[in-house]
């Protein structure tokens, strides 16, 4: 294994990730290449459509700069295939190809793989599912039209059968040991503006929208202590803020026990803190659900919509492993509060219910973060992925 360590570890793991829409693929690359650096001691070089976003989640990256060095990552800028392109042929030969997300490798960066010798190990990181099906396809390859080249599929997910979820070492017990630190926490607030130890409940509000948000808001405002949710800006606060134009510039807003506040877009570690520091945390796309396990705490997840309803299957099947485990009970409240919250149902009815289990749901889901984590953190299993198709198939480069 130390032998192994010493090869594999040697190359360049290229990472292409396409900024379709909004922050779930650089999120998710990010943490990926950060982790890959730090954890694994491998050279990671990142190629990003859109540095704007990413400079969002991360605040040093300089969206001016083609080629930068953050975290230990090189980050390179892809250009638009219709902008002067990048030369593929000066890249230094990978060892191991990312193609993150649903993302195209360029058809000149794909002959140049093949022309490697050895070739590059090729790996499709897909989309998160709780699907069954994705059991079986983890780990598949795919030949592909240049000779040579094989693209494998390699599954995030929720079982010991698929790639694991990204989790860096000891990071619960970070989230957990910051849970427990009143300084600490108090320090958190403060930057934020808040005055914390007002609230009985502390909210994150983290969506796309929801045409019956205003029946939540309204049961926040007569809940039984004072409420404070804090909302990320971008689309949801600039929708809010068309009732509460006072959000804009970052004031509380006052609705009875509820405490209304538009908080700046944090850097990804903060965001991790945010999570740990809220009673009960809404979260959406792929990324920050996943944050919202770490954390520990009660969350209610809005999945990214798709066509024709495709994304309830993957909701559907997300709840029946989530609850599977629960009483009966608390798993008929969570489901309905999760597709009441994704399909834009009235809100009023089921709020009372899903607030009274919440810390039933607390103690559940540190159960169910341990079961998680037992399957191993996506990064470390996909080196130890790339290290089984090195002994394997050794026409693949290890320089
Ligand atoms: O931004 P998203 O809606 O991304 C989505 C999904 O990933 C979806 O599945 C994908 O298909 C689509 O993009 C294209 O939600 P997500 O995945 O939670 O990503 C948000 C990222 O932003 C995540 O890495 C956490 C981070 N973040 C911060 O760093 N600071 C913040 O303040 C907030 C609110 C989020």
């Amino acid at each position: 294994m130390q032998q192994l360590n010493q090869t594999n570890n040697r190359g360049i793991w290229r990472i292409f990730c396409s900024v379709v829409d909004n922050f779930g693929d650089i999120g998710i690359c990010w943490r990926l290449s950060r982790q890959l650096v730090a954890e694994h001691n491998i050279s990671v070089e990142l190629l990003v459509d859109d540095l704007h976003s990413f400079q969002q989640i991360c605040p040093q990256i300089d969206p001016g700069l083609a080629r930068q060095s953050v975290a230990g990552v090189e980050v390179v800028y892809w250009p638009d295939e219709k902008c002067p392109s990048l030369n593929w042929q000066q890249l230094a030969p990978a060892v191991v190809v990312i193609e993150a997300l649903a993302c195209t490798i360029p058809d000149a960066y794909k002959q140049q793989m093949a022309r490697q010798q050895p070739v590059p190990l090729w790996l499709n990181l897909e989309y998160l599912s709780a699907e069954q099906w994705v059991e079986g396809c983890h780990g598949l390859s795919s030949p592909q039209a240049q000779p040579g080249l094989n693209k494998y599929f390699f599954f995030p997910g929720f079982s010991q059968q698929t790639g694991g979820l990204l989790y860096e070492q000891a990071l619960a017990q970070r989230l957990d040991a910051f849970k427990t630190d009143n300084q600490a926490q108090q320090r958190f607030w403060q930057q934020l503006g808040v005055e914390a130890d007002e609230f009985k409940l502390k909210i994150s509000l983290f969506a796309y929208s929801h045409s019956q948000l205003a029946s939540l808001l309204q049961q926040w405002q007569q809940q039984p202590g004072r409420v404070l949710c804090v909302i990320p800006q971008g689309e949801l606060a600039n929708e809010l803020s068309k009732h509460y134009p006072l959000l804009l510039s970052g004031d509380t807003v006052q609705l009875n026990q509820l405490s209304l506040k538009v908080i700046p877009f944090l850097a990804q570690p903060d965001y991790d803190l945010l999570l740990a520091a809220c009673h009960l945390n809404f979260v959406r796309g792929e990324d920050s659900v996943i944050r919202a396990h770490w954390a520990g705490q009660p969350f209610v997840w809005q999945i990214y919509r798709q066509q024709e309803s495709a994304h309830l299957i993957k909701l559907n099947a997300f709840i029946d492993r989530y609850c599977q485990q629960m009483p009966v009970q608390l798993a008929a409240t969570v489901q309905q509060f999760y597709l009441d919250w994704n399909t834009d149902q009235d809100l009023a009815l089921n709020w009372p219910h899903f607030y009274a289990v919440l810390p039933q749901l607390t103690a559940y889901n540190h159960c169910w973060r341990e079961q998680l984590l037992a399957n191993g953190d996506l990064a470390s299993n996909l080196v130890h992925f790339a290290k089984k198709k090195f002994i394997m198939a050794p026409n693949f480069s290890q320089q």
